[in-house]
């Protein structure tokens, strides 16, 4: 990877592959192994699966697991700071109903940042975080046309409880739910320095954009299809599938192939053995919803699929990734539109985002923080003259 200088050797090969393995910097809060997956401040995420969103929010900031009173503190920190203003609801009430929810959530961090930016960077990473409960939840009702009589804000609750509290869904299991979502919010909050929404998240912020602009700038980049967005391919492809019959799923998974489509779920650009997240996810629902008829479905693609694209020696991972199971599990506990699910994501994603950008805005170069970004592109014609 380097040369005798202990510098990354950028050939002709490298040019338009997206920066794809080129070192650019370094990140204190995760990192992904090929089999242990994402490791929040070095631990694997298995072992961080069943704590609470809020201590690991806590640890990506600080670096360490919380004693049980940082915790308790840290909880009462955010309570002081998760009251969102009326005017959000009210432009939320402008936006087009079918407009993409990822959309929606982009304008709704956007529309905090005008009315509540400080200018300081940890400042108001933590207050986005304390605000997204209640956003979350009114983007929801909002678009949903559900946008009267909502529950007022309980900020003494914990994350998940408030946005289940906004939400106030009918005819659900709600401890099921805030179990699902917990452990949903813990496994994306992280992953690496590289992925493309922290990536532009912090490129938006070299330029000392705002937090806010930073962030909403992150959850457009998560909204692409193959970014964040594959969340919901992965359940709409598990409805389509439509059997948990062996036989059958394997000849749908061949057809897929055939069509040159994407087997969703399956396969990772670096993970070399099934997610642990997956693992994590598949675990909860053999508990919660065994005879669920999407998770016995992608209990039977988990056994068939890694099969089938094992045979094509082209596939680096053919086992399961982080999408596989969790629509099912979403929408077992009541959120049955997979347009929604990419928001779960980003609010998860708001944590490490805003702790990538405060460690490079104020932790890296001693603390002067990173520079503007400014990769060098090289005009066409003359790359075969400055790179070998
Ligand atoms: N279905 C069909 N083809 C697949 C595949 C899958 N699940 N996984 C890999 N391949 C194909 C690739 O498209 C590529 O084909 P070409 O050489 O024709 O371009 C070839 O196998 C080699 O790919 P790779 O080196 O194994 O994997 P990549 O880094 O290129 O791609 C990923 C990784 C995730 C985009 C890919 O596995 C994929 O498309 N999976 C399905 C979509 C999906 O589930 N996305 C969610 C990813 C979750 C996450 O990133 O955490």
């Amino acid at each position: 990877m380097s040369n005798d200088n202990g510098l990354f050797n950028v050939t002709e090969k490298h040019l338009n592959t997206g920066l794809r393995g080129i070192p650019v910097g370094t990140c204190r809060t995760s990192f992904v192994t090929p089999t242990e997956g994402v490791h929040y401040c070095g631990y694997p995420i298995s072992e961080l699966a069943n704590q609470s969103p809020e201590d690991v929010v806590y640890l990506l900031f600080n670096k360490e697991l919380p004693t049980p009173a940082q915790s308790a503190a840290f909880k009462e920190d955010l309570a002081g700071r998760g009251h969102v203003p009326d005017s959000v609801a009210a432009v939320f009430h402008t936006l087009p109903k079918d407009g993409h929810p990822m959309d929606w959530l982009s304008v709704g961090i956007q529309t905090l940042g005008m009315l509540e930016t400080t200018g300081d960077w940890k400042e108001d990473a933590l207050n986005l975080i304390a605000r997204m409960p209640r956003l979350m939840g009114l983007l929801f009702r909002i678009r949903e046309g559900r946008g009267s009589d909502i529950p007022e804000d309980d900020l003494s609750a914990t994350m998940v409880k408030r946005f289940a509290r906004t939400l106030d869904l009918d005819g659900i299991d709600q401890d099921q739910m805030e179990r699902i979502l917990s452990t949903y919010l813990v496994l994306h909050m992280d992953h690496g320095g590289g992925n493309l929404s922290t990536f532009a998240g912090k490129a938006i912020a070299s330029g000392h954009a705002t937090v806010y602009s930073s962030i909403s700038g992150a959850m457009n980049a998560l909204s692409g299809p193959l970014h964040g967005r594959a969340n919901q391919s992965c359940l709409e492809f598990v409805l389509r599938i439509g059997t948990s019959d062996p036989e059958q799923v394997e000849a749908f998974v061949r057809g897929e192939l055939e069509a040159k489509r994407p087997v969703f779920g399956f396969g990772h650009a670096v993970l070399r053995a099934e997610d642990p997240r997956a693992t994590v996810q598949f675990g909860l629902g053999e508990v919660m919803c065994p005879d669920d008829e999407n998770f016995k479905i992608i209990r039977t693609l988990r056994e068939v699929a890694p099969r089938v694209l094992s045979e094509n020696p082209k596939i680096s991972n053919p086992n399961a990734n982080v999408d596989i199971a969790s629509g099912a599990l979403l929408h077992y506990v009541g959120f049955k539109d997979p347009t929604y699910y990419t928001t779960f994501f980003g609010w998860a994603r708001v944590a490490g985002i805003g702790a990538q950008i405060i460690d490079e805005r104020t932790v890296m170069r001693d603390g002067k923080g990173t520079p503007i970004y400014r990769p060098k592109y090289i005009a066409e014609q003359q790359t075969l003259r400055h790179v070998e």
